[in-house]
């Protein structure tokens, strides 16, 4: 058996043959058929440049249907695709390149220049560019390539995508999923929200990451369904578009920002059937507000890059506010204490463990921080507090790795505390995320300055400039005289979160 994905979605693909794969507003359109044949003939340009089965392709550029093209391509002659937000940095980048050594990098056409010279210092033997209106070199070898119509054979533990995810250490891991990893966790999904080859998503997520990448884009294929590709989140155009769309996939700050408009009706919603909200806690304030403005209650669902999906509120019966809902078929979880790893008695807190199909093989050219992490029966420590409630529903109540998480986007304080201490006229710093009304939580950085030192906000920031993605960059600066500590010496982060949790309320 053949377990590359993309054989599962060519089956669909083919019976859907001329049905709508993905539109735009601009008014692009790859009906399945224009998918399968596209891939094919980026398929042929990728070999043509050289990439083998098992080769790494970095790919950073603005979202665009040939985008996921190229992922399909990569899939069907078994490279491995790693997507790169494009918010990151060259510093960022240089890291990431010289980490997966990929056998390509694609850009866009604008970064050509820094990329090339990045791919250089990194080794990496090909740079080529994708742009948003079918365009770049990647497109021309494509125009010219032989098409590459076979599948290639792969086995359950083949790589289909390293995702990197930052670590506590303020180093960023590459997490390894396989075709198996993707392929079961897109048949669970688009079984459990009933997907249908009529829905039609609204997708305005970025597609470097789990959740507009693999939960839209393989639930559709799995479906054989459509998309409309937005080029980010903006408010104006999910409401126009709603009336024409079934299904809507955001963080929850998506909604806290439909929920803040007046055009959230009955009326305007009365087309789509479904809400899923994930990535960072949508709170029980905008669940219920937005059943009240619209009589639809939002399903809420929680996963990880590492893991996929792991848990959903149900399709049918009811959606909790404030749950992730019920594992997932195929997903096992546990709660353990965080120190022996034993399970807990049903209720209490604990770490929250996850084990199935979904879950990754491992971190890339990192065996320790594996083996830390994924346990020897399977278990993967996902770094969330949990507690089950008496009808089998996950609360996440917390999280036990110091993590931000900002308008869905993961911020690992360590890296930008790493950042700052770099200055001279800094002592130490510590990074707290603060409830935010937009973000959910705002990148806070707490500064302790050196003797003599008349450093401010701006001066930290500048530093900060062009060295980290924006969504990681502290959107207050606050300078004390030392940071408090607990008796091991520890910053005691919960008690800054405490001083300034009205920050930006
Ligand atoms: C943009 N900015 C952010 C930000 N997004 N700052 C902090 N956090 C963010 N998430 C910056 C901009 O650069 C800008 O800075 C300023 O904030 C305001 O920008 P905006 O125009 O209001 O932002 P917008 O473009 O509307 O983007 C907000 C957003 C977007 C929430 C729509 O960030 C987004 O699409 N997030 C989705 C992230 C995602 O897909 N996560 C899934 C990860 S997978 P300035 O200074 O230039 O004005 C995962 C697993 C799972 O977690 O379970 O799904
Ligand atoms: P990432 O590493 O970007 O995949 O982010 C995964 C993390 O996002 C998880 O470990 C959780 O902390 C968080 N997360 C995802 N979905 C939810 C959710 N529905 N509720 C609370 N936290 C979530």
């Amino acid at each position: 058996m053949n377990h590359n994905l993309f054989a599962t979605f060519a089956k669909r693909m083919r019976e859907r043959d001329d049905a709508d794969f993905i539109t735009t507003r601009e008014g692009q359109r790859y009906s399945y058929a224009d998918a399968l044949a596209a891939s094919a003939r980026l398929a042929g340009a990728l070999t043509g440049i050289g990439v083998q089965q098992g080769d790494r392709v970095a790919v950073q550029v603005d979202k665009s249907p040939e985008a996921i093209l190229l992922y399909l391509a990569c899939l069907r002659i078994g490279a491995v695709y790693l997507p790169l937000n494009t918010g990151y940095t060259g510093e960022e980048i240089r890291y990431f390149l010289s980490d997966a050594e990929p056998a390509l990098f694609v850009c866009r056409a604008a970064v050509l220049d820094e990329a090339q010279r990045i791919a250089t210092e990194t080794g990496c033997p090909a740079v080529e560019t994708l742009g948003t209106a079918a365009d770049g070199s990647l497109m021309e070898k494509a125009a010219a390539a032989t098409p590459r119509e076979d599948i290639v054979p792969l086995g359950e533990r083949d790589l289909a995508a390293i995702l990197y995810t930052s670590g506590t250490t303020g180093r960023s891991k590459g997490a390894m999923l396989t075709h198996r990893n993707l392929g079961s966790n897109a048949e669970t999904l688009s079984q459990a929200w009933h997907f249908t080859p009529e829905d039609r998503l609204i997708h305005a997520l970025p597609i470097f990451h789990t959740h507009g990448l693999f939960v839209a884009c393989n639930v559709t294929l799995m479906t054989g369904s459509s998309m409309l590709f937005l080029p980010k989140f903006d408010a104006d155009v999910i409401f126009e578009e709603m009336p024409r769309g079934s299904v809507l996939m955001g963080v929850p700050t998506f909604y806290t920002r439909l929920v803040a408009d007046d055009r959230l009706t009955p009326e305007v919603t009365a087309n789509m059937r479904l809400f899923v909200s994930g990535s960072a806690p949508l709170t029980a304030e905008t669940h219920q507000a937005f059943e009240e403005k619209t009589g639809h209650a939002i399903l809420e669902r929680y996963g990880m890059t590492e893991t996929n999906m792991n848990t959903s509120n149900p399709y049918d019966g009811a959606r909790r506010a404030g749950t992730v809902g019920r594992p997932l078929p195929g997903v096992e979880i546990r709660i353990t204490d965080r120190e022996t790893g034993e399970e807990v008695p049903q209720g209490e807190i604990g770490m929250l463990q996850v084990r199935g199909p979904n879950v990754f093989i491992g971190y890339w050219r990192m065996p320790e921080k594996t083996r830390e992490e994924l346990l020897e029966d399977g278990f993967f420590i996902t770094g969330d507090l949990a507690i089950v409630d008496d009808q089998g529903y996950v609360h996440i109540v917390g999280r036990d790795k110091d993590l931000v998480i900002s308008g869905g986007y993961n911020v690992y304080p360590k890296e930008v505390e790493q950042l700052i201490d770099e200055l001279e006229e800094v002592y130490e710093s510590a990074v707290v995320g603060l409830p935010h009304p937009d973000f959910g939580e705002g990148v806070t950085a707490v500064v302790v300055r050196q003797a003599g030192s008349r450093i401010n906000e701006a001066g930290v920031l500048a530093h900060l400039n062009g060295r980290l993605a924006k969504y990681k960059q502290p959107k207050k600066v606050f300078f004390v005289n030392t940071l408090p500590r607990n008796t091991m010496g520890k910053v005691q982060k919960n008690e800054l979160r405490k001083q300034l949790q009205d920050t930006y309320r």
